[in-house]
């Protein structure tokens, strides 16, 4: 009876830093490789570890000789690595990690602009960062509208029209990635369109009804007035900006003296950017009287008219025929 030459067991060897693509500094890549034996070529070593020192194996047994782990918390920690030969033969060894600081920054985005309604701006934006950490904020990131990520380097600008996503994000010196943060910054330089659609001239009454058309691409229209001679005749104002009203588009004007008259519209929108538009016509000497209250009066007095030929033909109709 002969026995087979007895083998050796494996010799563990750990080495390990932060995982590639580390979001924060706990995340470990924990490697293997300088593992070796006797016998056995490193694919037939198998690998097993506890990582956080808390006795309970974090993986089971792996040909793979790289791991990753994230600690999720900072602290001092004892990591294992246990080695296996094909001849069940095992070998451990230890090494100490140091978690220093897990916390991220925290960034805080400042716009600075000129102000309207409903976060709505009238001027190009400036954003300034700034972030905060206990260990020391290393660089911090933005980017608009989804572009490519950029390293913050001081104040920049959002000018173009339009309702914009910032991001923004820090890492601390021990590559701790805060969270990216959104906002949003509607930016409307653009005053409203507003024009009459009321044009003649020459008006032959003394009331006269303007109407006009108005809009707003961007912040939509917040106020509308009308003045006439530069007395404030009308108000409109849409009311709550997530479902607004309506808002009126004509004006009756009445008991116009003779002669020249101007009525101003000013359109504002909610950034506060406005436009002014007028008209000018002249009301027709003679035009005094209005043609509106005669109209009343001829129908009234037609009508007065109408129920009393009624009334006489009802009367008539019952009154018995003479002997
Ligand atoms: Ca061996
Ligand atoms: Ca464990
Ligand atoms: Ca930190
Ligand atoms: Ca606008």
């Amino acid at each position: 009876m002969s026995l087979a030459a007895p083998g050796t067991p494996p010799v563990a060897h750990i080495e390990f830093g932060l995982a590639p693509g580390a979001t924060s500094a706990s995340q470990y890549l924990l490697d293997a490789s300088l593992s070796h034996d006797s016998e056995d070529s490193l694919e037939d070593l198998q690998f097993q570890w506890d990582v956080n020192g808390d006795g309970i194996w974090d993986c089971q047994w792996t040909y793979s000789p790289t791991f990753e782990y994230d600690f999720g918390i900072h602290g001092t920690f004892e990591s294992t690595l246990t080695v296996k030969d094909t001849d069940d033969m095992t070998n451990m060894t230890k090494a100490w990690i140091t978690v220093a600081e897990v916390d991220p920054p925290t960034t805080t985005a400042v716009v600075t602009a000129t102000e309207g309604q409903y976060g709505w701006l009238r001027s190009e934006a400036t954003v300034n960062l700034s972030a905060e950490d206990s260990s020391g904020v290393e660089n911090e990131y933005y980017r608009v509208d989804g572009s490519a990520w950029t390293e913050y380097s001081g104040e920049f600008q959002i000018s173009s029209d339009g309702e914009h996503e910032l991001e923004f994000y820090s890492v601390d010196t021990e590559s701790n990635h805060e969270p990216a943060q959104e906002m949003s910054v509607k930016v409307d330089t653009t005053p409203p369109s507003a024009s009459f659609v009321t044009d003649d001239l020459d008006q032959p009454s003394d009331t006269v009804l303007v109407e006009w058309d108005c809009s707003d691409a961007l912040s939509g229209v917040a106020m509308v007035k009308l003045s006439l001679d530069d007395w404030p005749v009308h108000w409109g104002v849409p009311g709550i900006y997530d479902s607004p009203g309506e808002l009126a588009t004509s004006y009756m004007l009445a008991n116009l003296d003779e002669g020249a008259h101007t009525v101003e519209l000013f359109v504002e929108d909610y950034a506060g950017n406005n436009v002014s538009v007028t008209y000018t016509f002249t009301v027709l000497p003679g035009a005094d009287v209005d043609t509106w209250w005669l109209w009343v009066a001829v129908s009234a007095a037609l009508a007065v008219t109408a129920v009393a030929t009624v009334a006489w033909s009802l009367r008539k109709r019952k009154t018995p025929p003479s002997a």
